[in-house]
């Protein structure tokens, strides 16, 4: 009795740390994401331990795009740090390999605004998300920062997805439909060697 009243306290004791434990971002500050597959773009949310409530957007033109068009009524919500579970997913579609996706952070509390990406987007002129590729196996997982002009300790709001690089794709690289066309040339020329 007195051990599992024993084991029943210490795991009690552990319970809060485990459910505050979410991955934040190592590295990557100020970091763009950009597309590295066609295939559908899933944002799986992992938390955070922010004060202030904070809405997740990525940044759409008015032809549903991505990119900034100075609107941001036609963004696309994905999630809220508070009111979104752990474990949600939201698909964000398909893009062009190369696409720079642009995530916007409003923070509901103090109305400001925070950009993945150069420093240069955010009113304080830091960088307020970190791009860390391959935190899982093709998986990017980014982190913000909710605070202007402080903090940085990138704990606010963490997402991550797969199919996303923050080095453009070499262009030198063909593609693999090209590679297959490149191999029917070769198999051609071989048939007309032989027939000549
Ligand atoms: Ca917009
Ligand atoms: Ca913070």
């Amino acid at each position: 009795m007195k051990k599992t009243l024993a084991v029943l306290a210490t795991t009690l004791s552990l319970l809060p740390v485990v459910a505050n434990a979410f991955p934040i971002a190592s590295t990557g500050e100020g970091l763009s994401v950009l597309v590295g597959g066609t295939d559908p773009i899933i944002a799986t949310y992992q938390g955070n331990s922010a004060a202030y409530s904070n809405d997740l957007y990525l940044m759409l033109d008015g032809l549903g795009k991505p990119g900034d068009d100075g609107d941001v009524s036609n963004d696309l919500f994905i999630f809220n740090n508070h009111a979104s579970p752990v474990g949600s997913t939201v698909n964000l579609g398909s893009f062009a390999i190369g696409t720079e996706l642009i995530f916007r952070l409003h923070v509901t509390n103090t109305g400001d605004q925070f950009f993945t990406g150069a420093a240069s987007r955010n009113p304080d002129n830091h960088a307020h998300a970190r791009v860390q590729e391959n935190w899982a196996p093709d998986t990017t997982l980014v982190s913000f920062e909710d605070l202007l002009g402080g903090g940085y300790e990138y704990n606010d709001l963490s997402f991550s997805f797969t199919n996303t690089v923050t080095t453009p794709p070499n262009p030198g690289v063909p593609e693999p439909a090209s590679l297959a066309l490149l191999g029917i040339g070769l198999v051609g020329l071989r048939a007309l060697r032989r027939k000549a």
